[in-house]
């Protein structure tokens, strides 16, 4: 039996868990309609399987007065279902069993209380249900119909020779199960009202019409329930059937492929995107806008967030922040308190992790073009601090956008409507928080460029000792000046070849001091030039990092969910 079903494809367990995992993938993608259906199949299978699987449910279904009462008693051979004149007359559906030991649960859960012992015998192990008519008059006959044609194994319809090609039939039954070809029988019932020639038109006729229904290959029998023509054939049909006992899972399997065909249709019907409907099942982008994504479209979207974060700013205020400390630092003494005067450009955009009180944050915004508030927000959010640089112009912001949706939209190209929403939705889904993620990695990634090289305090304490002996040059001077206004006795004075020490010592000190000074200055600017691109590479690092947490990454998570989809649905609808 096993080694039968694998010859047969996969099992009817697998394709149920495929349409269930396609169902729960489209969730909140396609029409919930489409998804719910999906779900009730599963549902409705997994009741059936835990039913009798020992009997076949068979119902007469069709149009009122085309005779499902009179061949239901005619196949059970008892009167148990009126046949009237006025129509409609049946209207509650009503089960004849045959051998029907067991099948209590069935019928409990198929709710069909009335119920009939048929004997035993050649159809042991079929129930037959005579259904009220499909197109009545009554609402209540037709909500029993539908209900019933969901749930049975074997759809038998009962036409006759008048109303076989009526629209209400074709269009809302048979059309749509057409997936449901192997449950289906049609009986052409009271053929006793036609010349034999007629017979065989109707037969042609009633085949054209189902082959257009897609129902090729549907049994079609001549019978009449009043003389008994063609009964021994309906009767050894239903006999195979029911001896074969696959009919119910048979049933089951044509529900998930109608079920998945829904889900494939939903997928692509909104929207009407041009080239949504003619790449059914394709799985979609194709591994160029993979490239794109990760390659142009990825660095297209960091250089956006970059401008709008104000990092040309940063970068510019990072060399010239450490210029300004190294002056500090490494200048010559007696002007470098100078500098003290003018503020840190690096601090003034607070881009070194010490956060003001009550700072705001600039930088992009969101979808809605919001400013985000600056600390207090989430918890946490005080630590990195935030950074002072302007907020974004309404054109950074629009870049952005730009970007993002660049993004979506090459991702979404060559997908079904409703996905390819859902993918350029992903792109967007965080832009909310991208201002605030791209201001801390700014402040993260920036708080390193105030370190101070270790040189600066090497030159500083030269600084000093240079001014030191300047000053004692100086002071040696004035002695001597001061002794000789008094015409004091000059003591020895040591030179340096011609020069004096003390002269030595002032102009020395002084030139020193402004050489080391300019030196400094020189290295200074270089190493300032050196931090700075060493702080853009890693803003731009930081920053391509948040716009694939916030943007990239949700696409391609949106993509492979779409994948997935295709993928199970592809499982569910293999029969
Ligand atoms: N000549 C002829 N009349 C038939 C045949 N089958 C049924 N009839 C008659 O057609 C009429 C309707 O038969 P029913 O069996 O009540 O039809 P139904 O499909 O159950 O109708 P509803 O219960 O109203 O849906 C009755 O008068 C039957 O006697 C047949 O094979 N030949
Ligand atoms: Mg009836």
């Amino acid at each position: 039996m096993k080694l039968l079903r694998r010859k047969e494809g996969p099992s009817l367990d697998s394709r149920l868990a495929a349409l269930l995992e396609a169902a729960s993938l489209a969730e909140g993608r396609l029409p919930e309609q489409a998804v719910s259906g999906a779900r009730s199949v599963a549902e409705r299978a997994g009741a059936r399987r835990n039913l009798s699987v020992d009997h076949t449910v068979a119902a007469l279904a069709g149009a009122t007065g085309s005779g499902k009462s009179s061949l239901y008693n005619a196949l059970a051979g008892a009167e148990l279902a009126a046949v009237g004149v006025t129509r409609p007359t049946t209207s509650t559906a009503q089960a004849a069993l045959w051998d029907g030991e067991g099948a209590g649960p069935l019928l409990d859960w198929l709710d069909v209380p009335q119920r009939h012992a048929a004997g035993a015998g050649d159809l042991s192990g079929l129930i037959l249900l005579d259904l009220p008519d499909h197109d009545s008059i009554r609402l209540s006959h037709r909500l029993e119909v539908d209900r019933l044609v969901e749930l049975v194994d074997l759809l038998v319809w009962v036409v006759d020779p008048q109303k076989y090609a009526d629209a209400a039939l074709h269009e809302r039954y048979l059309r749509p199960l057409a997936a449901h070809r192997d449950v289906t029988v049609v009986v052409l019932n009271q053929v006793d009202r036609l010349p034999a020639q007629a017979v065989d038109r109707c037969l042609r006729d009633m085949r054209r019409l189902l082959d257009d229904d897609g129902m090729q290959g549907v049994p079609v029998l001549a019978v009449s329930a009043r003389t008994g023509t063609g009964l021994p054939r309906l009767r050894s049909l239903l006999q195979d059937r029911v001896s074969e006992r696959k009919s119910w899972s048979a049933r089951l399997a044509a529900d998930v492929t109608t079920a998945a065909t829904h889900l494939t249709t939903a997928g692509r019907a909104s929207e009407g995107l041009p080239g949504a409907a003619e790449k059914p099942g394709s799985s979609g982008r194709g591994t160029e806008g993979a490239a794109q994504l990760t390659g142009g479209l990825g660095r297209a979207l960091t250089g956006a967030l970059s401008q709008a974060a104000g990092v040309p700013l940063v970068v510019e205020a990072v060399a010239k922040g450490h210029r300004h400390r190294a002056i500090v630092a490494t200048g010559w003494p007696v002007t470098r308190w100078l500098r003290r005067f003018r503020p840190d450009p690096l601090r003034r955009l607070r881009v070194d992790g010490m956060a003001p009180q009550g700072a705001v944050a600039g930088g992009v915004t969101g979808a809605a073009g919001r400013e985000i508030e600056g600390p207090g927000g989430e918890p946490g959010s005080e630590i990195v601090g935030r950074t002072s640089v302007p907020a974004a112009s309404a054109v950074q912001r629009a870049q952005v956008e730009t970007a993002i949706r660049d993004v979506g939209e090459a991702a979404a190209s060559g997908l079904p409507g409703p996905w390819a929403a859902a993918v350029r939705h992903a792109a967007r889904s965080r832009s909310q928080e991208l201002a605030d993620a791209v201001d801390r990695a700014v402040a993260r990634t920036s708080a390193g460029a105030t370190r101070r090289p270790r040189w600066w305090r090497a030159v500083n304490a030269l600084q000093w000792l240079v001014f030191a002996a300047m000053v004692a040059g100086a002071l040696w001077l004035g002695v001597l000046f001061a002794m000789d206004y008094l015409r004091l006795p000059q003591p020895p004075l040591p030179t340096a070849g011609v020069v004096p020490w003390p002269t030595v010592l002032l102009v020395g000190g002084a030139l020193a001091g402004v050489l080391v000074a300019l030196l400094s200055r020189l290295a200074a600017w270089a190493g300032g030039r050196r931090r700075a691109r060493r702080t853009s590479r890693a803003l731009r690092a930081a920053i391509g990092q948040v716009g694939e947490d916030l943007v990239l990454d949700p696409v391609e998570a949106e993509l492979d969910r779409y994948a997935r989809f295709t993928d199970a649905l592809g499982r569910a609808r293999a029969d």
